[in-house]
């Protein structure tokens, strides 16, 4: 009877440690975007996820990036993301999002609305609007609601053009 209650308590204890390791590369995958190479500070990045490094175009204009910090060429604007606080975790962050042309004059016409998406998985809709500040300037709170892997689609509207940029970061 011992005997029993011993093996039951040994089959247990290994089906707990092998679950163990499987959650946690469960959560590492996540956390790596599934791929392994995710980079996970913010970064700009094309529609498919490519990352986009700011051209000389981009920092003539925007100046050296700070890590909180990113920016690409979308048409004839130059978008730039700015995250506080950096790096970012679980709860409210700050959006700021700045536009200017390609000469650096600010662009104040525009309306704007962020997309939070996981490219790893299924989340409830997260799309807050931006409000125009100033100079080109464009503020939103949002809430990334768990860790891992997001991606900010920012969507501009002008006129009856709209265009989207795309930056992902890792939390
Ligand atoms: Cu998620």
């Amino acid at each position: 009877m011992t005997k029993k209650i011993g093996l039951i308590a040994v089959v247990v204890l290994v089906a707990l440690a092998v679950f163990g390791i499987f959650a946690m590369r469960m959560r590492r995958s996540h956390m790596m975007g599934g791929g392994g190479s995710q980079q996970m500070e913010l970064v700009a990045v094309s529609s498919e996820g490519k990352q986009i490094l700011p051209g000389t175009d981009v920092t003539r204009i925007t100046g050296e990036l700070p890590k909180n910090k990113a920016a690409q060429i979308s048409g004839d604007l130059i978008v730039s993301m700015e995250l506080n606080p950096y790096p970012p975790s679980v709860g409210e962050g700050e959006f700021d999002v700045t536009l200017t042309d390609l000469s650096g004059q600010a662009i104040d016409d525009a309306s704007i609305n962020l997309d939070l998406t996981m490219p790893a998985m299924r989340m409830p809709p997260n799309q807050p609007t931006m409000e125009f500040v100033t100079d080109g300037k464009y503020h939103t709170t949002a809430y990334y609601t768990m860790r891992g892997w997001w991606r900010i689609e920012v969507i501009i509207t002008r006129g009856n053009e709209i265009q989207s940029v795309f930056f992902d970061l890792g939390l």
